[in-house]
């Protein structure tokens, strides 16, 4: 251990540990910018500059190691002052925006010059006047508002070693964009938006739907339905300020309600549906020789990461269109039939932990109903922007059910929003189908969890299914690596784009970091244990679905609704 001293305070902490770290492991909070524990940790913004007793300059002390016997002083008039000034510097080429800017309320940059007291900026001159970057479905980039801390760039590289966003120029005219600063849409952006989570104000930003479903809402030929993706109803208590980890399944169906919609479904429904259909394929392939490992298809940051850097391997995802677009179709033909509504008055909304739905949603064979299947998506950030400007207090709505049929959903379902839940509800379903026994244990723990890959096998009747589960798409290359080369003798692979899965997506609440996506994880799981029914093939609405309409897994109608083809 090494033993030091911060602000009169004896500190002992490994070898290795940072002094802001050491500082936080007894309860002081340096102030940072560019800081990313374990994904950005550059030094580069200078706010958490300290005092080490015996240094000629002032240490940044997200980079700085530990000593033994080092004194460290956070909060000397002298380090208030360099911190003031650096405040000043980055906000004398900052648009002084911030009553118009998304992030405001919930900016760091705003919340150090409040904290910090700024009054004036004494620095006047040019400013950093690059266009905003519209051309995503799903993420708008405003330079001007960029800080230069990295944090977007390290996440595209080096968690989902994607890479589209990188350090233009040199000085003032620095600057964070895609390569020759191209456009977005022009890039090998695969939308998940991780860069709009990290980004510390309003540069990088989800693009905001929520005037079309105010529009949709007030239309009174319109029949406004809406989905709610598993991972929404244990992130949406943040947006108002509730503990993360909280679940709020029943409030947030009760404020979709109050809000106008129609019909409250769920996106867990067609989540047991793809269980259904996506169980049945593989039993398929393995059955006929198809092409093995199969690769889980419901994340769409994923399947355009794929279609960009792996395209010889697409004939290893599974042809199932995601939970979210499942449900548009059938919600444009077997819905509508059964109510009678013609589908051209229906709109679909979604509600998603995840930017790059907004993406998918607008892919061109994302219309086997015969119109845009799913019209609209919002982030879990948007719906929260909904219930404030409508004046909701969520957290003190009686909770309320969804509607059937399409929100009748099981254990199984719900735990599609955390990293291995696919896979766990699909070996529930897959093992008790195909040997005709009940499970003793439906836990499959060791799908679970934020390790990066994970790896099981189990026992179904005489085959040994051997499974692999990734989140981050860093992770999903390391698997995919190991295919091409010949060494992945897996059955069945579960990829999802966002670290923890979706409870981490791009559309998350703001902060979204490792702890908080344990709290969303762990709160899943308790709501899998809450459902009276944990298995997608129990599902009573989905038995109704295929009795009523599609008949069987992978038939005709399935064909033509719930799955699709990828573009190289
Ligand atoms: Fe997801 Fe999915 S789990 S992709 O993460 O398969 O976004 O929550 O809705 O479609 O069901 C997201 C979450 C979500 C789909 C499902």
């Amino acid at each position: 251990m090494i033993n030091l001293t911060i602000d009169n305070r004896k500190v002992a902490v490994e070898e290795g540990t940072t002094i802001l770290e050491a500082a936080k492991s007894v309860g002081i909070n340096i102030p940072t910018l560019c800081y990313l524990k374990d994904i950005n940790v550059i030094g580069a913004c200078r706010i958490c500059l300290v005092d080490v007793k015996g240094a000629r300059t002032f240490i940044p002390s997200c980079v700085a190691p530990v000593a033994e016997g080092m004194v460290v002083n956070t909060h000397t008039p002298e380090l208030i002052k360099a911190r003031k000034l650096v405040l000043e510097l980055i906000l004398s080429d900052h648009p002084m925006e911030c009553l118009t800017c998304r992030r405001n309320g919930n900016c760091e940059l705003q919340k150090l010059a409040e904290e910090y007291g700024l009054s004036e900026i004494r620095f006047e001159g040019a400013k950093t006047d690059y266009p905003i970057d519209d051309s995503s479905p799903a993420i708008i980039r405003d330079p001007r508002k960029c800080i230069l801390c990295r944090r977007c760039i390290s996440v595209c590289t080096n968690i989902q070693s994607v890479q589209a966003l990188t350090a233009e120029n040199r000085g003032f005219d620095s600057l964070v964009a895609p390569a020759f600063n191209e456009r977005l849409a022009n890039m090998e952006c695969v939308q998940c938006g991780q860069c709009s989570l990290v980004c510390p104000t309003g540069a990088i930003v989800e693009r905001d739907d929520t005037d079309k479903v105010w529009a949709a809402l007030a239309d009174p030929t319109k029949h406004v339905v809406v989905q709610t993706a598993p991972a929404t109803r244990v992130q949406i208590g943040e947006t108002i300020g509730a503990a993360p980890g909280t679940i709020a399944t029943g409030q947030m169906v009760a404020g979709l309600r109050s809000l106008g919609f129609d019909k409250v479904f769920d996106t867990d429904f067609t989540a047991d549906l793809t269980i259904l259909e996506e169980g049945n394929e593989l039993l398929q392939r393995v059955t006929n020789g198809g092409v093995l490992p199969m690769i889980t298809s419901c994340s769409p940051g994923w399947i355009k990461f794929i279609e960009h850097f792996y395209p010889d391997l697409l004939p290893h995802l599974s042809t199932c269109k995601s939970p979210q677009q499942m449900f548009g179709p059938l919600v444009k033909t077997y819905y509508a039939q059964k109510e009678g509504i013609d589908p051209k008055d229906i709109v679909c909304v979604s509600i998603m932990p995840c930017t790059a739905k907004k993406y998918e949603c607008q892919r061109p064979e994302m219309n086997s109903s015969g119109y845009q299947d799913v019209d609209v998506v919002l982030t879990t950030r948007e719906l929260g922007r909904m219930f404030k400007q409508a004046g909701l207090d969520m957290t003190n709505l009686p909770e309320e059910e969804y509607d059937a049929p399409l929100g009748i959903s099981t254990g199984a379902g719900e735990i599609f929003g955390a990293s291995g839940g696919v896979m766990e509800a699909a070996l529930r379903t897959v093992y008790e189908v195909v040997t005709g026994k009940e499970l003793e244990d439906i836990n499959f723990t060791a799908c679970r969890g934020i390790d990066g890959v994970k790896e099981a096998t189990v026992q179904v009747g005489d085959l040994p299914v051997s499974v692999a589960i990734t989140n981050g798409l860093g992770n999903a290359r390391k698997v995919l690596d190991k295919i091409r080369a010949g060494e992945a003798n897996y059955h069945f692979i579960e990829v999802m784009c966002c670290p923890g899965g979706c409870i981490g997506g791009g559309g998350s609440p703001i902060p979204t970091n490792t702890e908080i996506r344990l709290k969303r994880i762990d709160a899943t799981y308790t709501e899998d244990e809450r459902m009276v029914l944990r298995k997608s093939h129990e599902n009573p609405a989905v038995q109704e679905l295929y009795a009523e309409f599609l008949e069987k897994p992978l038939g005709h109608k399935s064909h033509e609704l719930l799955h699709t083809h990828y573009t190289p």
